[in-house]
């Protein structure tokens, strides 16, 4: 994957590095927002199917026997390889390496789906509990939503500056193998309310979590993870894909 230039300014990397997060408004432009959003539909309705990629991040937390708490599809660009040289990846690419140097590569994409009055929190977590331990921790994620997201249907809420803290210890939050919970209470955290076609990078160590969707419409993001290519080609050594073909790779350290 190429990186299309994208400059983000000397203010916006120090906003990132004492924060741990860093809003981008507008990565993709309205008329991008429209084909995301029917390729994202295709995903979601089962017009590409995506097996065993698609699962309940939310399983065991909440709307019982309803479906699905909160959709996660691993690895869309595996399914549909033209995402990775489409402008979200190429900028969350170009943008990543500003942000935390040129040794910067894709990692894995998903998406995570709140539908609607589904009313199930995405639990308080860092990423890097998901995650082996990795000798450089330089990590990060970009959450662009393709709805407008609000605190009411799941916006992304963060605790500014936890990604310089060790890492909290993680528990499964409903059924084993799901979801990881730590500490952690939006008295911490900011909530970033932002339209589509907006994202939020954050860092592998941020506290974050969303609330859960209570409204009638739908909360869309598609999420890009990037860390240095050494430990990326890390992880793979070891065994570790982020579910690629296989939703049960988690691999949680700090339980
Ligand atoms: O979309 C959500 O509710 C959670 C997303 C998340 O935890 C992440 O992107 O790391």
């Amino acid at each position: 994957m190429s990186a299309n230039n994208y400059k983000v300014s000397a203010h916006q990397i120090r906003f990132f590095n004492e924060n741990g997060y860093l809003l981008i408004e507008d990565i993709i432009s309205p008329k991008e927002v429209h084909i995301y959003s029917d390729i994202y539909n295709g995903f979601l309705e089962g017009a590409i199917n995506t097996g065993k990629n698609r699962g309940d991040l939310g399983a065991g937390l909440g709307n019982p026997g309803k479906g699905e708490s909160i959709t996660q599809i691993m690895w869309p660009s595996d399914f549909m390889p033209q995402l990775l040289s489409m402008p979200y990846h190429e900028r969350v690419l170009a943008i990543s390496r500003e942000l935390l140097g040129d040794d910067m590569d894709f990692d894995f994409d998903m998406l995570i789906s709140k539908a609607p009055e589904t009313n199930t929190p995405t639990p308080w977590h860092q990423d890097a509990a998901y995650w082996i331990n990795m000798p450089d921790t330089r990590a990060v994620s970009c959450w662009m939503a393709l709805d407008h997201a609000t605190k009411d249907n799941g916006c992304m809420w963060y605790g500014a500056g936890s990604h310089k803290l060790p890492l909290r210890p993680h528990r499964f939050a409903g059924k084993e193998g799901g979801a990881l919970v730590c500490d952690g209470s939006e008295e911490e955290g900011i909530a970033i309310e932002i339209r589509p076609g907006s994202c939020i990078f954050h860092h592998g160590h941020t506290l974050h979590y969303s609330r859960g969707n209570s409204t009638s419409g739908n909360r869309r993001a598609f999420i890009v993870n990037l860390r240095p290519a050494a430990m990326i080609a890390l992880e793979r050594e070891q065994g570790h894909d982020h579910g690629r073909g296989n939703a049960s790779d988690r691999k949680v350290r700090n339980l």
